[in-house]
């Protein structure tokens, strides 16, 4: 098999230990770049909450300060963004999902992020527990930057990118997989980087 830098050119760098790392119609940047459908929300950490809700109650929710008072883990992870690029063994800091939906009874099977500004993404209660997703407000050992998604955004690194919601305040438990903000537009409703779900259809 040729390695998968062969043919890569201009800004798309050959990356040493990038084989295999990297899914199909993907390169590999060292850059951070921000993508964001609007504008950069700034909420006051004392009035930020984390919240979960159900049907119109808020099931959970957590101030700034009692999210930081949970247990947090250090994270290694790929990013793939939807519009090609990938970065490798990114940094992240944060509370994993499993401890926030731990503490509510449900049987969900579908969450929607939601976030200041009004972004939303759908994906399924599976994707977000068992230590596949976080709550993270650190990135590289440093607070997260309100760009790229601070004081929080959502981490999911095995979809793609754009199902890490940045500003994140809260995930709402659902039945039926509602298509958030970038579905609507057509994007996929899972997002696999590996099987190429970029639109609806793939
Ligand atoms: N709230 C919110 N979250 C968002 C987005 C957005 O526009 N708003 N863009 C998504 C997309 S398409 C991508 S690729 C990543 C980009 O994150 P970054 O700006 O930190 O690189 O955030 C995702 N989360
Ligand atoms: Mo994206």
């Amino acid at each position: 098999m040729p390695p998968i830098s062969r043919g890569f050119h201009g800004r798309r760098r050959e990356v040493a230990g990038a084989e295999g790392r990297v899914p199909p119609g993907q390169y590999v940047t060292g850059d951070f770049l921000v993508l964001s459908a609007g504008p950069t929300p700034h909420t006051p950490l004392d009035q930020w909450t984390f919240s979960i809700r159900q049907g119109g109650d808020v099931r959970r929710a957590w101030s700034w300060q009692e999210m930081r008072a949970l247990p947090a883990e250090t994270v290694t992870a790929d990013i793939h963004c939807v519009t090609r690029w990938s970065k490798l063994d990114t940094q992240w800091e944060g509370v994993p999902v499993d401890t926030l939906l731990g503490q509510v009874e449900h049987d969900a099977r579908y969450v929607l992020a939601f976030c200041d500004g009004g972004y939303t993404t759908n994906l399924p209660a599976g994707d977000v527990t068992g230590g596949r997703a976080w709550v993270a407000f650190g990135f590289g050992g440093k607070p997260l930057e309100p760009e790229h998604g601070g004081p929080a955004r959502l981490l999911v690194p095995h979809l793609y990118f754009w199902k890490s919601a940045k500003w994140v305040r809260g995930l709402e438990l659902r039945d039926e997989d509602q298509p958030g903000f970038w579905e609507t537009y057509g994007y996929h409703m899972y997002g696999d980087p590996w099987k190429e779900q970029r639109y609806a259809g793939d």
